[in-house]
């Protein structure tokens, strides 16, 4: 059995090419290090790579991460700017005993001795994103500025090779008009990813302010550990987690897990409206779904009509 699962449509092409690889008995590695270099190198998803949003100071800063879950190497950058592949930076430093999460400067440096590419990840669509954001804020009352976070996309992977060995992986620009410096959920151990061969892999996407206060990709292979299937593990960790935050805070961000067992048996939750996946497997040809979640926090999901699938590019796209 082999399989990939992600978050958001915008993964789809990416697990496309992923499941070629896994089909011939490709590395669960290299599979979802070349599915999320995809979606890296698209130029209109708004929260990845190259096109991605850009934090106050108009910077692209970018936290990526990869996981393997047969020897439970991590490898991380956070708040790194001008590269064109955090998530391969970040696995090249899972294999250091040492030093495999590094932040800002020194993940710039590292990744350029390493000859990483090297490139301008602020588009110009981006720098009109960001105007047009300016101008919106400048409009509003002081009381009631916009919040920086507006729509997210950061893609999040599990994946099954043949052999077994599971991967998880990550990679984002983190939320639009965050603050210079500013690290989410994404190349945090636990909270945006985990893999571990033996359990499964989980990956997160939404607020990481919130999504780090449960830990809770963990969570999801924990509770596959004990042998609760993907669908339940994912449906049981949101459902809680959102409702401590809401308990204890009265509200809770965004969250929207993904995750895979070494089954190849899957699912997902969240506590959002218009969460869609991408999901491949031996038995499955890749296909976008999206989710609904019920008042019980159970989630049920469909697949996406090709009318969906239309719009979804056209708003990307479209004219800002
Ligand atoms: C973060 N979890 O940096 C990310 C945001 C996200 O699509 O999911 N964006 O908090």
């Amino acid at each position: 059995m082999w399989g990939m699962i992600a978050t958001w449509r915008m993964a789809v092409e990416g697990i496309t090419k992923g499941a070629q690889m896994l089909k011939n008995g490709g590395d669960a590695g290299d599979a979802i290090e070349s599915a999320i270099r995809e979606v890296e190198d698209f130029p209109y998803y708004k929260s990845v790579g190259y096109g991605g949003l850009p934090n106050e100071e108009m910077e692209v800063e970018m936290d990526a991460a990869f996981m393997d879950g047969n020897t439970l190497d991590i490898g991380a950058v956070a708040a790194i700017r001008d590269f064109a592949n955090p998530v391969s930076i970040a696995r090249r430093l899972s294999h250091e005993k040492v030093n495999s999460l590094l932040v800002a400067e020194g993940a710039e440096k590292f990744a350029h001795k390493e000859g990483f590419e090297r490139k301008n990840m602020l588009t110009d669509r981006a720098k009109a994103h960001y105007r047009k954001r300016i101008k919106e804020m400048s409009a509003q009352a002081a009381s009631q500025k916009l919040k920086p976070y507006s729509g997210h996309d950061t893609v999040g992977m599990a994946c099954l090779d043949m052999t077994g060995k599971m991967t998880a992986a990550t990679s984002t620009s983190g939320l639009f008009m965050k603050k210079k410096g500013r690290v989410g959920d994404s190349p945090i151990s636990g909270s945006g990813f985990y893999a571990d061969s033996k359990k499964g892999a989980a990956s997160a996407t939404g607020l990481g302010e919130d999504l780090m206060k449960g830990c809770i990709s963990y969570e999801i292979v924990r509770l596959m550990g004990e042998g609760m299937h993907p669908q339940k593990a994912c449906e049981t960790a949101v459902a809680r987690l959102d409702a401590e935050l809401k308990e204890r805070r009265g509200e809770a961000g965004d969250l929207s897990l993904i995750a895979m067992n070494p089954k190849g048996e899957w699912g997902v939750a969240t506590n959002i409206e218009g969460f869609s996946f991408a999901v491949v497997t031996e038995a499955l040809e890749p296909t976008v779904y999206l989710v609904t979640r019920q008042e019980d926090g159970l989630c049920t999901y469909e697949k996406a009509s090709d009318e969906w699938m239309e719009n979804y590019m056209k708003t990307r796209m479209a004219p800002i």
